[in-house]
C-alpha cells in the first residue's frame, strides 16, 4: 500500500497507539495500548484522513504502514542499538532526569546524542513522506524535540506543531545541556510549542531569546517569538483525561461492586490510602511510603483500621536507577509490613503490575484518600482521575505542589514532598477531614476537571494551531489578548 503524502493530519510520537507483541509461534500481533492521548485525536484523526507516525515498541521489526481501527499507523524502525542509545540513553537517562529537576544526575553521553540526533531525522522524514501538501502535524514529547526543525527543512509547507508532556525545565539546569541550542533550535522549527504550565512557556521564552537570538513578544502564558522571520507562537495548555467517560464509569454497577469488594478483601479498614504510579524516580513513592510509616510508628494511625495500597506499573527496568529504585521501595514495604502486620493483614499493599483500566477506577472509588506526590511532574493524570471517579464527592487529595496539576487542582491538600513532616502531617489532615470540608473541596476539584476534559484540551492546541496570525499583528499584540495562567513552583 502506498500512503505517500496522503494525510492531512498527523500525529508524530515516540509510540504508536497500538504495541506490536511477537506470539511464541512467531506471528504477530497489535495490541492497542491504552491512553488519553489515542483516545481525544481518534475523532480528529478519523474525521482528517489523519495517520500516526510512531516506533512500534519492539526492536529490529520491519514493519509496513497499516491501517488498524481506521487508523493509518506509519511505523518507524529502531534497531536494538539504537533504542538504547536514543531511547534508553539520551531520552530517558539524559532529558528526563534534567527536565525533572535533576533529581538524579543526568549522564551527558555524545554517542547518545548523535543517535538521538539520527533517530529524530528519522521521525521527520517518516512525518514528511506521508503528509498531505499543507498538512498538520502534531509532535509529540521530549523524544522528539528535533522534529519540527527537520521536517520544516524537509516540508516548509506544513504546519507543524509541538507539545511537551514533561516539565520544561528552569533555564540554569537546561544550560548544563551540551547541545541546549540544538534542542531549543528544534523546538523552533515548530509554528506553535506548547507546554502544561505558564513556567514552561516562560523558560522557554527566556532560552529562546538567549541561545537562538529569537524576538519576543505577548504576554507570559502565550505569546510569539519571531525566529528567523517565522512566527513561533507558545502557549500553556494544561492536558487532561476523558473525564466524562471515567465518571460514568464510576458511577456504574459493576466498578461499584469491586470497589466494595477490594474493600472487603482488605479486610474491610477503615480507611484506604492509594498510590498509583509508573514506578520512576520523580514520583515520590518512597517518601509517601516514609510518611505512612511515620504515622503508624506515632501511633497516630492503626494499622488494623487504616491500609495503604500502591500500585506501580513496571516501567523502564533495563535503567540501572529504575532498578535501584524498585529494590529501595521494595525495601520500604517489607520495613513497614515487617513492624506493624499481623497474619494475613499487612498494612500496605503493593503490586509491581499494570492493572485493567475499570480494576484501576474501582480502587480510585474505593480509596479515601489518594496519595500523589511527585518531586517534578509535567501534569499528572492520576490525580486528575481520582477526582474524576469520586462522584459521591467522597475521598481527599493529596497533591505535590511540584506536580502541573497543582495549578488547577488547588482545592487539594497540597504538600512539598521533599519535607517529610510536611507530608507526614498533610496525610493526617487528609485522613481526619472532616465531612463537610472534605465535600466541598472535592466538588472544586471536580468541577475544573470535568470541565477541563482531554478533548478540550487537544482542541485548543489545534485550533491555536491552525489559526495563522500574521507576524505583524502578533507582534503588536499586548498582553490583555489572553487570559494569564498562574505561574508553577519553579
Ligand atoms: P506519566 O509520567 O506516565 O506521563 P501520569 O500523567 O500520571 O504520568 O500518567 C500515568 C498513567 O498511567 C495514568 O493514566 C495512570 O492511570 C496509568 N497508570 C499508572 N499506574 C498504573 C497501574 N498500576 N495500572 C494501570 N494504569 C496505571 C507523562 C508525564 C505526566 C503527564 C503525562 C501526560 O510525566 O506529567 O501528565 O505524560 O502529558
Amino acid at each position: 500500500m502506498d500512503h505517500s503524502g496522503v494525510s492531512e493530519f498527523i500525529v508524530v510520537a515516540n509510540r504508536l497507539p497500538f504495541d506490536l507483541a511477537f506470539a511464541e509461534d512467531g506471528t504477530r500481533a497489535w495490541k492497542r495500548s491504552p491512553g488519553g492521548l489515542v483516545t481525544a485525536l481518534e475523532p480528529m484523526l478519523r474525521a482528517r484522513d489523519g495517520a500516526w507516525v510512531g516506533w512500534p515498541g519492539v526492536a529490529d521489526a520491519e514493519v509496513e504502514p497499516l491501517e488498524r481501527d481506521g487508523l493509518l499507523l506509519y511505523p518507524v524502525c529502531l534497531s536494538g542499538a539504537e533504542v538504547a542509545d536514543y531511547y534508553e540513553g539520551f531520552s530517558n537517562a539524559t532529558l528526563w532526569p534534567l527536565y525533572h529537576d535533576a533529581v538524579v544526575r543526568p549522564i551527558f553521553d555524545r554517542n547518545w546524542w548523535n543517535t538521538y540526533a539520527r533517530i529524530n531525522d528519522r521521525f521527520a522524514r517518516a512525518a514528511a513522506n506521508v503528509a498531505a501538501r499543507g498538512a498538520t502535524v502534531w509532535v509529540q514529547d521530549y523524544q522528539l524535540q528535533l522534529v519540527p526543525a527537520a521536517l520544516r527543512r524537509l516540508r516548509p509547507d506544513l504546519r507543524i506543531g509541538f507539545f511537551l508532556h514533561i516539565p520544561f525545565p528552569p533555564t540554569e539546569l537546561f544550560v548544563q545541556l551540551p547541545w541546549r541550542t540544538q534542542i531549543v533550535e528544534g523546538l523552533l522549527g515548530a509554528d506553535l510549542v506548547g507546554f502544561h504550565t505558564a513556567g514552561g512557556v516562560r523558560n522557554f521564552r527566556w532560552l529562546a531569546n538567549r541561545l537562538a537570538h529569537g524576538k519576543i513578544n505577548g504576554p507570559r502564558a502565550h505569546s510569539a517569538i519571531v525566529y528567523q522571520d517565522r512566527v513561533v507562537k507558545v502557549g500553556a495548555f494544561p492536558i487532561s483525561i476523558d473525564s466524562g467517560t471515567l465518571d460514568r464509569l464510576a458511577r456504574s454497577a459493576a466498578v461499584r461492586e469491586r470497589a466494595a469488594k477490594i474493600r472487603a478483601e482488605l479486610g474491610n479498614p477503615k480507611r484506604i490510602v492509594l498510590g498509583v504510579d509508573r514506578l520512576d524516580y520523580t514520583k515520590g513513592i518512597n517518601q509517601r511510603l516514609i510518611a505512612f510509616h511515620e504515622l503508624l510508628a506515632e501511633r497516630r494511625i492503626d494499622p488494623n483500621d487504616t491500609v495503604m495500597v500502591q500500585l506501580a506499573t513496571p516501567s523502564r527496568e533495563r535503567i540501572e536507577h529504575y532498578k535501584k529504585l524498585r529494590a529501595e521501595i521494595e525495601q520500604t514495604v517489607g520495613r513497614i509490613n515487617g513492624e506493624f502486620a499481623r497474619v494475613g493483614y499487612p498494612p500496605v499493599h503493593y503490586l509491581h503490575q499494570s492493572l485493567p483500566r475499570d480494576e484501576l477506577i474501582a480502587f480510585f472509588v474505593a480509596a479515601d484518600v489518594m496519595l500523589v506526590t511527585p518531586l517534578r511532574d509535567g501534569m499528572n493524570l492520576v490525580a486528575k482521575e481520582y477526582v474524576a471517579c469520586k462522584y459521591n464527592l467522597s475521598g481527599a487529595l493529596v497533591l505535590s505542589e511540584f506536580a502541573g496539576a497543582a495549578i488547577e487542582l488547588n482545592q487539594a491538600f497540597l504538600v512539598n514532598p521533599h519535607d517529610l513532616d510536611g507530608l507526614r502531617n498533610t496525610l493526617y489532615e487528609a485522613l481526619t477531614v472532616p465531612s463537610e470540608e472534605g465535600r466541598r473541596r472535592m466538588r472544586a476539584l471536580r468541577r475544573q476537571v470535568l470541565s477541563h476534559d482531554v478533548d478540550r484540551w487537544a482542541r485548543s492546541f489545534l485550533s491555536d494551531l491552525d489559526s495563522s496570525v500574521a507576524p505583524d499583528a502578533l507582534l503588536e499584540a499586548t498582553s490583555n489578548s489572553s487570559p494569564e495562567i498562574n505561574d508553577p513552583i519553579e
